[in-house]
């Protein structure tokens, strides 16, 4: 590529697609209202990892089944773990949004049963993983990004595989599917003073990630 057009196109694996300021600020209130009352019903929490410090960010979750961590590992469960009752249902906001754009990445009909609702302080960030907690692999994982930018980094199959580092905006959709579906990835930092919107839900130069899952 020529020096000139490499800082205007953005080159990805295949498998993976970033759908630029896919949603208008306005979309993006919507969706973080229907947020806020996913958290009312299912209060955020700080996991602890199985190999015991607690994780940085808050989350909660949405849909039949959620993603949680204890000491026992990490896992799927249909319930919440502190309040017991069963994860509200995943915002229509989001699923019909995930739905059509897996579609249009050409990855085919995409039918989640979770979402993980992701809350980063202005110091939040999260190490160096992949998603390998779901049944079928077959199926894409799809991301919203809200509030502030994060400096996410995108690797290889291998932990230790050449990365790449670019800015997730508020408004943002990505899809991890297809040979890329279990690439290495991490949220290295977030920048404060670069949202776009505010919202009660943003904590005050923080950023919401969702992540939509078929689960089982
Ligand atoms: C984040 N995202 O953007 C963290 N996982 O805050 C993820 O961990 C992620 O963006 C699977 C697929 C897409 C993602
Ligand atoms: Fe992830």
């Amino acid at each position: 590529m020529s020096a000139l057009f490499a800082d205007l196109l953005e080159v990805f694996p295949e498998g993976v697609a970033l759908f630029r300021a896919r949603l208008t600020p306005a979309d993006q209130r919507a969706i973080l209202d229907d947020v806020a009352f996913v958290i009312g019903e299912a209060p955020l929490f700080r996991p602890q990892m199985p190999t015991g410090p607690y994780m940085i960010n808050s989350l909660t979750n949405c849909g039949s089944l959620g993603w949680i961590s204890d000491k026992r590992g990490y896992r799927y469960e249909p319930a919440h773990p502190t309040t017991a009752k069963p994860w509200p249902s995943i915002p229509e906001s989001v699923l019909t949004v995930a739905q059509s754009l897996t579609y249009e990445a050409g990855l085919g009909a995409f039918e989640p049963d979770a979402c993980l609702v992701n809350v980063y302080a202005a110091d939040g960030r999260l190490s160096l993983h992949r998603d390998y907690d779901e049944a079928d692999f077959k199926w894409p994982i799809v991301s919203f990004s809200f509030g502030n930018d994060a400096d996410f980094v995108l690797g290889g199959l291998k932990r230790s595989g050449k990365t790449q580092s670019f800015a997730l905006h508020s408004g943002d959709v990505m899809i991890l599917g297809g040979e890329s579906r279990l690439r290495y990835h991490g949220v290295k930092r977030i920048r404060p003073g670069t949202s776009p919107i505010t919202h009660p839900v943003l904590p005050e130069g923080g950023r919401i990630n969702l992540t939509l899952r078929r689960a089982r």
